[in-house]
């Protein structure tokens, strides 16, 4: 696009590729996040310094943060990313659900706003059956919930879960739920301008995740029918128009074995995982980003997948461990290449990952006109993937793509819960 950057890192992060690629960098303090990719004064100081127009908030950190974007907006800087206001609202997953109930957006049956007390708690969790499962309203990602199999269960979980959210937010207040056995995650891409245009950029199946980490996407999700797929994408167009959404974001849902599907939650940030939309629509949407945060205007339709794309995500973890995080120093490196393998990486042979954020250190996507040629394709890629020095996912990615039910799309949240890794890794050697 033509546009110059600057990046900005933490002592721990001074040999990053984004760091060497960037036109510019700005070493905005020590590892400790607190200190430096959290610290709004940190990073409005290096804006000043390079003078630059706006801000890409990543996908960590403060890329959701209302507050981060409000100063970025005092100070003249565009925040590229929604308003303050579309990330708060969205943010407060009670307000969320609310807006989303009035915008006529399906959500599973559950309290109306926040519970009062557990007698109210009580009370509605029988209307509506058991199980249940308790949520924080400034949770996400898995975070202050509880699942409640029947009523001696309630009160427990009831103060572990206020216990918990007052801890880690601040804010213990908590809504009820029924509990969707065994769901499908299905996430939908949107994009909206400044001007209340919004549109859909079809789905991805995020449902191989262990402990609320994704470890692979795809698209299209091969649990969608054609119907469920316009079903579900005018469903998450109303969630963006209802609150104006300006920039990509995500709407996730819930889909039961029946193929019902409820709103679960909107993500305001670009995610890990957009590079599968990308390569199914042929998309830069980081490049969509920027051009909607300058006042682009979206003119055409929906983006509906025409190609097959797998994302597996490389940590640098034992899979075999727990998936225990294994830093240090990538003694050699060399990444899968040819037609339809893309890898997004920061790291390279001689590389130390250090031991103070997220342990991935590679996207593999691989694309085909298939879903069972891009199994193949990404089978070929992890046998010519050497990473040495660190143990990775690589290992599990290649176990999962032998997988029968994998192969044949047959999966939910609930897939690797029962995986016992010790006894596959046993009979594979
Ligand atoms: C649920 C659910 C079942 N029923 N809500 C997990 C993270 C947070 N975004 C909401 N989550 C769930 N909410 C109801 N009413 C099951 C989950 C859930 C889950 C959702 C998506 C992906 C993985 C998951 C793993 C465990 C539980």
């Amino acid at each position: 696009m033509g546009i110059k950057t600057v990046a900005v890192y933490s002592t721990a992060d001074a040999d990053s590729l984004h760091v060497r690629f960037a036109d510019e960098a700005v070493c905005i303090g020590p590892p400790s996040s607190a200190e430096s990719y959290l610290s709004i004064p940190k990073i409005m100081a290096a804006v000043e310094i390079t003078n630059a127009d706006a801000i890409h908030p990543g996908y960590g950190f403060l890329s959701e943060n209302a507050d981060f974007a409000e100063v970025c907006s005092e100070y003249g800087i565009k925040f590229i990313g929604p308003t303050p206001n579309q990330i708060r609202k969205m943010g407060d997953k009670i307000t969320a659900k609310e807006t989303m109930i009035n915008a006529g957006v399906p959500v599973v049956p559950g309290s109306e706003g926040l519970l009062k007390d557990v007698k109210q708690g009580l009370k509605i969790s029988k209307e509506i059956g058991y199980p249940v499962i308790l949520k924080a309203t400034a949770g996400g990602g898995g975070r202050g919930m509880r699942i409640v199999w029947n009523e001696d269960e309630f009160e427990p979980a009831w103060d572990s879960a206020r216990q918990e959210s007052k801890a880690a937010f601040g804010n213990d207040g908590i809504y009820v739920e029924k509990f969707v056995e065994e769901p499908r995650h299905i996430e939908f891409q949107v994009a909206g301008d400044q001007y209340g245009n919004v549109i859909h950029l079809s789905e991805r199946d995020c449902s191989i995740q262990r402990r609320h980490q994704k470890l692979v996407e795809e698209a299209p999700s091969p649990f969608l029918t054609k119907k469920l797929r316009k079903e579900m994408g005018e469903a998450a167009i109303k969630a963006g128009e209802s609150i104006g959404y300006e920039g990509v974001g995500t709407v996730e849902f819930l889909v039961d074995k029946h193929r019902n599907f409820y709103f679960m939650e909107m993500n305001t940030r670009i995610q890990v995982e957009h590079t599968v939309t990308e390569e199914v629509i042929d998309h830069d949407l980081i490049k969509e980003q920027i051009k909607l945060a300058a006042g682009d205007k979206i003119t055409g339709g929906n983006y509906l997948p025409t190609m097959h794309a797998i994302e597996v995500r490389i940590n640098a973890e034992d899979p075999f461990n727990d998936f225990r995080p294994s830093p240090g120093n990538i003694t050699s490196f060399h990444s899968a290449k040819g037609h339809g393998v893309r890898v997004d990486t920061h790291v390279y042979a001689g590389y130390t990952i250090p031991p103070y954020y997220d342990s991935m250190i590679a996207k593999l996507i691989c694309r085909a006109q298939t879903r069972e040629e891009c199994i193949k394709k990404m089978e070929r890629a992890l046998d010519e993937f050497i990473i040495e020095g660190v143990k990775t996912t690589i290992p599990f990615h290649k176990l999962l793509m032998k997988n029968p039910d994998f192969r044949s799309g047959n999966f939910n949240t609930g897939f690797l819960n029962d995986w016992d890794f010790k006894k596959i890794e046993e009979e594979a050697q």
